[in-house]
């Protein structure tokens, strides 16, 4: 009698781990570039989008292709009446710092990228405020819940915080917040706001 019962057991173990197999194989692309064909059902692959990372809300679903791509388009740091304007060539004439950072989205997908651009203490330094300071941190895009956030000054003062004006030694494409994004160590992706329009220094 103990006989079928064993057989019926491994039978039923064997199913167990041919399913565990089978679901390491379908998602496997999201870990290693060279599987993504065998990618079945996450959401988004590791590697694919623009600049080899993948995107959360496109420029167009955020409805800022035309105002991330004016050409008098500026980035405005603000700390109380002080006010500095920065153009596009004034921003990337600012000294540069690069940055080895992953974006992490709850969405269930990191990608480490490489990250350059200007610091932001060194922003903050221009309107005269602490590199520790707390920042408001505003996107072009006019809705949503992504349009502000709300930096701490452990993130402003860090010197790996940028304002990104590039991704993998390119030009920050469209999508991933050209003409200039916040990109900084260990925050949510949901934080890394894309678009840039302001940075206010907040009182205190
Ligand atoms: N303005 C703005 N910034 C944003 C978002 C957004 O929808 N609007 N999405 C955020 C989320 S959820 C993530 S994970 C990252 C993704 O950046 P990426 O699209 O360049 O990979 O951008 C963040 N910044
Ligand atoms: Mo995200």
């Amino acid at each position: 009698m103990t006989e079928p019962q064993r057989v019926t057991r491994r039978a039923l173990l064997g199913t167990i781990a041919a399913t565990g197999i089978a679901a390491v194989g379908l998602t496997a692309g999201q870990s290693f570039g060279w599987l993504a064909p065998l990618n079945a059902f996450a959401p988004r692959v590791q590697g694919y989008g623009p600049q080899q990372v993948p995107v959360n809300t496109t420029a167009k679903a955020a409805g800022v292709v035309d105002a991330a791509q004016a050409a008098d388009w500026t980035l405005t740091v603000r700390r109380g009446d002080r006010t500095e304007v920065l153009d596009r060539t004034r921003l990337s004439g600012l000294p540069h710092a690069r940055a080895t950072l992953p974006i992490a989205c709850v969405e269930g997908w990191s990608t480490t990228a490489q990250w350059e651009g200007v610091r932001m203490r060194d922003l903050l330094a221009l309107v005269g405020a602490p590199a520790a300071s707390t920042i408001l941190v505003t996107s072009l895009q006019p809705r949503g819940a992504y349009r502000m956030t709300t930096m701490g000054p452990e993130f402003a003062e860090d010197p790996s915080t940028l304002v990104a004006l590039s991704l993998n030694g390119r030009t920050l494409d469209l999508d991933h917040g050209y003409p200039a994004r916040v990109i900084a160590p260990g925050r949510p992706g949901v934080l890394q706001t894309k678009w840039l329009s302001s940075i206010e220094v907040m009182p205190g």
